[in-house]
């Protein structure tokens, strides 16, 4: 029972501290939502807990190709997953003129490749090894891409069709909308176990549900985006794939860190493993949470995770 009367006397020194940042509960910090669900609710848990922290939040609808545009203009503050396989360029560039800060790298490590379901393997065996799509590109036909295969990508992705003529391959590209888009077309393929060749990535909900692999393409060395001569095609870039092993990084605009320390360190200690943010796009692309409810949710469940990221005296 004594617990009654602590809990009350704990919230007022906690609000007493948090004070550091003058004027906090009327400072509004603006978090990016691009569109693919993991990202979304690693962004709403760090809109709760900048609440926790008496921030005021709102979010910013982007697509991660105008993201830059927004934080260099100070029309956004946070991004809470840069992605190296399909961002590092503009991330690079922005850290060059200043634009952002880098607040860290999340444990989780990254892939985002071409990737089909387990049961196309039987019917082309010599896959994963990217040598293999064009004697298989019949299997992925579709009335709007023959005689071509089609490859569905996303609105994120580097120069696809690009990467696909340097390749010489024998496919057409095709781009859903957003991440949820993208994931009904794999899961209506995947019900009707038809062969299916389309973008994915992990951390990501599918890798909870469904068998696949990703398709190995020439290895990743930066040159291949900046040196023609570099690689398989000695007369084009992007003759390679994606990074194996990425990294994830959370960002800030310039400025950011002098004007809202508190928020700032919250956002450096933020720390989301693969298995976070897998579970995260499950909420939302599996059991049909919505962002308020997902992120909610994980905060109610894992509260010894998060409450080691709040920073002291704040
Ligand atoms: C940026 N994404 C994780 C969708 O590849």
């Amino acid at each position: 029972m004594k617990y009654c009367l602590i809990l009350p006397c704990l919230l007022l020194c906690f609000a007493g501290l948090a004070s550091a940042d003058a004027n906090k509960s009327t400072d509004n910090i603006r978090i990016i939502l691009n569109d693919w669900s993991s990202q979304q609710v690693a962004s709403h848990i760090t809109g709760q807990l900048l609440n926790k922290l008496n921030y005021s939040v709102s979010y910013v609808d982007s697509s991660s190709a105008l993201q830059w545009f927004k934080l260099k203009a100070n029309k956004a503050d946070v991004q809470m997953e840069v992605w190296e396989g399909t961002m590092a360029k503009e991330y690079q560039r922005m850290r060059e003129i200043g634009a952002v800060i880098d607040a860290g790298t999340h444990r989780a490590t990254t892939r985002e490749e071409w990737w089909y379901p387990e049961y196309v393997q039987a019917l082309c065996p010599k896959l994963p090894d990217w040598r293999a799509l064009n004697d298989c590109s019949a299997l992925f036909q579709t009335p709007e891409t023959f005689p071509q295969g089609r490859y569905l990508g996303g609105p994120w992705e580097k120069p696809e069709a690009i990467k696909i003529r340097a390749l010489g391959l024998n496919y057409k590209l095709v781009r859903a909308d957003n991440g949820a888009a993208l994931g009904e077309a794999i899961r209506k393929a995947v019900a009707e176990k038809k062969p299916i060749l389309a973008f994915n990535w992990t951390p990501n909900w599918v890798e909870s549900k469904i068998k696949g692999r990703f398709v190995e393409f020439p290895e990743y060395a930066p040159a291949c985006e900046t040196d023609k001569s570099w690689g398989f095609n000695k007369n084009s870039l992007w003759d390679c794939g994606n990074p194996r092993n990425a990294w994830l990084k959370k960002i800030v605009r310039r400025g950011f860190d002098q004007q809202f320390p508190c928020a700032y360190s919250l956002i450096q200690n933020i720390n989301f493993t693969g298995s976070m943010l897998s579970e995260f796009s499950a909420l939302i692309d599996v059991d049909g949470m919505s962002l308020e409810q997902a992120s909610t949710h994980w905060l109610s469940n894992e509260q010894t995770i998060w409450t080691q990221w709040l920073p002291e005296g704040c």
